[in-house]
C-alpha cells in the first residue's frame, strides 16, 4: 500500500421515501392503540394485573429528542391502530428487492454527481443496519440493477454503517485493489422499530443514502478527498435486536418484543456521549489538527441533545447551525444514512481547502469518523 493514493468523495445522493408522518400523526395513532388495549384489557387493569399503556406526546417528543417528523415507505400500516407496522407488498425473487429500489435512486443521483458510469464503478458496499434477506447479498443485486463491474457486499455496522463503509472503500482505493466504489445505506427503520412502545416509537425513519468514492488522481469535478478514519467500537448491549436466523430452531417464531429494536436510551445518552466526544478528539489530535480546522461536523442525527453537546466538546464552544447542521428533525434518526443526509445536503458551500468532520456512531457500540478536505469547486 502506498500513502500516496487517496481517495475523495466525488458524490452523494439522498433518496427520500415521499410519505411524511408527522409527530401529531403519530401520536394521535398511538393514543388510539394504548386506549384499544386498555379497553381490551380492563378487567386486568382494575386487578392490577396488567400496567396500562399511558398516551405519548408530541411535545414530548420534539423536546427529548428534536424530531418533527419523519419519512417512511408506507405511513398507512403504520399508523393503522390495529397493525402499528408499515404494509410493504410481497415481491417476487425476479422483481428488484425493496432495499435495492431504495439503493438504486440515492446511487444513480451519486453518480450523476460524480460525473461517472455506473460501469466504472469497482465496489458496492452495501452497510445498512438491516438487511432484508440473508443471501444474495443486496450489494450484488444492486451492482446487477446499476450494472457495476468488480464486486459487492453488504455490511452491518447498525447506525455506524455508512462510516465504517467508506473506510472499507477509502482503503481498498488506497491499497490500490479498486479506483473507484459505491458505498450505499438503504435504510428501512421503520420495518423494525416497536412503533407499539411509547419510548421509542418516534425515533426512527426511512431513507437511502450513497457516496461515491474515487481515486483522487482519477478525479476531475469538486471532491472531498478522505484524508483520515477512524472506526473503534465497544460491545453493549444497550441497543440491541434478537431477532436472527437461529429462532426458529429455538421455537421463538412469536411476535417478542426484542424481535425488533429495543434500546435503553437513557443509558445509550449516558455512555455513548464520553466515548464519542473522546474518539473524536483523540482522531483529531492524532491528525495534529485543532477544532478551528474544521468548518463543519456532520454528525449522526439520533438525538438533538446529543449533537448539541458533541459539538460543544469537539469545537469548545456551541456550534452554529450552519457549522454543524441538523437534519433530524426532517428525518428523525434513519441509522447509518443520518450523517451522510447532513453531509449531502450541507456541504457544497465549503470552499476549496475547507474541512469537515463526517461522525456516526450508535448500537455496538459503534462510532466512525471521517476526516475529508474541499478540493476544487
Ligand atoms: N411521550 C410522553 N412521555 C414519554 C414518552 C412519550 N413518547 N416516552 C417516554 N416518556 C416518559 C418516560 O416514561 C419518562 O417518564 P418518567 O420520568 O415519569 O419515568 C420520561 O418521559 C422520560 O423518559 P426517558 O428517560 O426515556 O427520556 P429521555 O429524555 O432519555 O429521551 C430518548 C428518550 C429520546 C430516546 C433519549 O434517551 C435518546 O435519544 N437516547 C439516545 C438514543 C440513541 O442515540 N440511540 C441510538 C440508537 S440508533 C442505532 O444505533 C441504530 C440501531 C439500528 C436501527 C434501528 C431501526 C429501528
Amino acid at each position: 500500500m502506498t500513502k500516496d493514493i487517496r481517495a475523495a468523495i466525488t458524490g452523494s445522493g439522498v433518496f427520500t421515501p415521499s410519505q411524511v408522518i408527522t409527530n401529531d400523526e403519530l401520536v394521535v395513532a398511538f393514543n388510539a392503540y394504548a386506549d384499544r388495549q386498555n379497553a381490551l384489557h380492563a378487567d386486568e387493569i382494575a386487578a392490577g394485573t396488567y400496567a396500562p399503556v399511558p398516551h405519548s406526546s408530541a411535545d414530548f417528543i420534539k423536546s427529548a429528542s428534536g424530531i418533527e417528523q419523519r419519512f417512511v415507505l408506507d405511513k398507512s400500516g403504520v399508523l393503522d391502530p390495529d397493525r402499528m407496522y408499515p404494509r410493504l407488498s410481497a415481491r417476487a425473487d425476479d422483481d428488484p428487492g425493496q432495499m435495492a429500489e431504495m439503493a438504486v435512486h440515492a446511487c444513480t443521483d451519486a453518480l450523476a454527481m460524480a460525473g461517472i458510469d455506473a460501469g466504472q464503478i469497482d465496489a458496492v458496499i452495501c452497510a445498512a443496519s438491516n438487511h432484508e434477506r440473508a443471501y444474495p447479498a443486496v450489494a450484488i443485486e444492486i451492482q446487477a440493477l446499476l450494472g457495476t463491474g468488480g464486486f459487492a457486499f453488504d455490511m452491518n455496522v447498525a447506525c455506524s454503517s455508512a462510516t465504517f463503509g467508506i473506510q472499507a472503500a477509502a482503503d481498498m482505493i488506497r491499497a490500490g485493489s479498486i479506483r473507484r466504489a459505491i458505498v450505499v445505506n438503504p435504510e428501512i427503520c421503520s420495518a423494525h422499530l416497536e412503533w407499539r412502545d411509547r419510548d421509542c416509537h418516534f425515533i426512527f425513519g426511512d431513507v437511502c443514502t450513497a457516496v461515491v468514492l474515487e481515486r483522487d488522481d482519477l478525479a476531475t469535478g469538486p471532491r472531498f478527498t478522505v484524508d483520515s478514519m477512524r472506526c473503534a467500537t465497544q460491545f453493549s448491549n444497550n441497543i440491541r435486536n434478537n431477532d436472527g436466523f437461529l429462532r426458529r430452531t429455538r421455537d421463538q417464531m412469536d411476535d417478542r418484543r426484542d424481535m425488533q429494536f429495543v434500546q435503553n436510551g437513557r443509558r445509550v445518552f449516558k455512555e455513548v456521549l464520553p466515548m464519542v466526544s473522546a474518539h473524536i478528539a483523540d482522531h483529531l489530535a492524532d491528525e495534529g489538527l485543532n477544532a478551528d480546522d474544521l468548518k463543519r461536523l456532520w454528525l449522526h442525527q439520533a438525538n438533538k441533545s446529543m449533537n448539541d453537546f458533541i459539538g460543544r466538546k469537539v469545537l469548545g464552544r456551541t456550534p452554529t447551525a450552519e457549522e454543524q447542521p441538523n437534519i433530524l428533525q426532517d428525518y428523525a434518526n434513519t441509522s447509518s444514512a443520518g450523517s451522510i443526509i447532513a453531509f449531502a445536503k450541507h456541504s457544497a458551500d465549503l470552499i476549496s481547502g475547507e474541512r469537515g468532520l463526517i461522525c456516526s456512531f450508535g448500537a455496538g457500540y459503534s462510532v466512525g469518523s471521517v476526516v475529508v478536505t474541499r478540493k476544487g469547486g
